[in-house]
């Protein structure tokens, strides 16, 4: 089964993704992963970056696609991929669809986690701080002024996807809202139906 969690930076994308990868075996391919990855190797990719993702905005089409590509290709024993923040912009989207059928694969279903902007900036904020009471450092973006561009490139080109995945039949939105454990019961009642 291949699946893509959808929403809004805050959303809990990659706090259930990690569920399901230890309920369901799993692969998580989060793309912020790769790209905070990348950019702590400091390869000339990585600091190209590094500068985008900490003002909040989205990285080119082109790199993420590229990172995508070399981990389906990576193949391996497993229950399907989670396609976590990726894909961003509708070209993301046509592309995923492009390499899975390439690989003989097809996409099972869409997860939106809908919650509002309050409680995004809440928890994102909350992240932050928890990391500088743990004796760490908040990630570069998780700060307010980068919030505000992460909020708006969501609203500009990745919601459009909402509607992309719906016209495909493959939509379905939950409350993410609720506490961790509830919308972890809510996408396995998706997932299993
Ligand atoms: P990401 O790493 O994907 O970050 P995000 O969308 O901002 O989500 P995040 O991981 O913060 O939140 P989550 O929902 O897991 O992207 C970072 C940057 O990388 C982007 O801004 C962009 O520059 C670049 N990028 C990534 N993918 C790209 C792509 N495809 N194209 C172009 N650029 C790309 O959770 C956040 C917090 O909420 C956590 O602290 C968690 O504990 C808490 N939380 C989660 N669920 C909760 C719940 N139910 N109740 C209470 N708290 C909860």
């Amino acid at each position: 089964m291949n699946i893509i969690l959808l929403g809004p930076p805050g959303a809990g994308k990659g706090t259930q993704a990690q569920k399901l990868v230890e309920d369901r075996n799993m692969i998580q391919l989060s793309t912020g992963d790769m790209l905070r990855a990348a950019r702590t190797s400091g390869t000339e990719m990585g600091n190209k970056v590094a500068a985008v993702m900490d003002a909040g905005n989205l990285v080119t089409d082109e790199i993420v696609i590229g990172l995508i590509r070399e981990q389906l290709e990576a193949g391996g024993d497993h229950g399907g991929f989670i396609f976590d923040g990726f894909p961003r912009t509708l070209p993301q989207a046509d592309a995923l669809g492009d390499l899975l059928t390439e690989m003989g694969q097809s996409l099972d279903c869409a997860i939106e986690l809908q919650v509002n902007d309050e409680i995004l900036v809440e928890r994102i904020l909350g992240r932050a701080a928890d990391a500088v009471a743990a004796g760490g450092t908040a990630r570069a973006d998780d700060n307010e002024e980068s919030l505000k561009t992460r909020l708006m490139a969501y609203y500009k080109q990745t919601s459009p996807l909402i509607g992309y995945y719906y016209a495909k039949g493959m939509l379905n939105s939950v409350d993410g809202l609720g506490s961790m454990e509830a919308v972890q019961s809510e996408i396995a009642t998706v997932l299993d139906a």
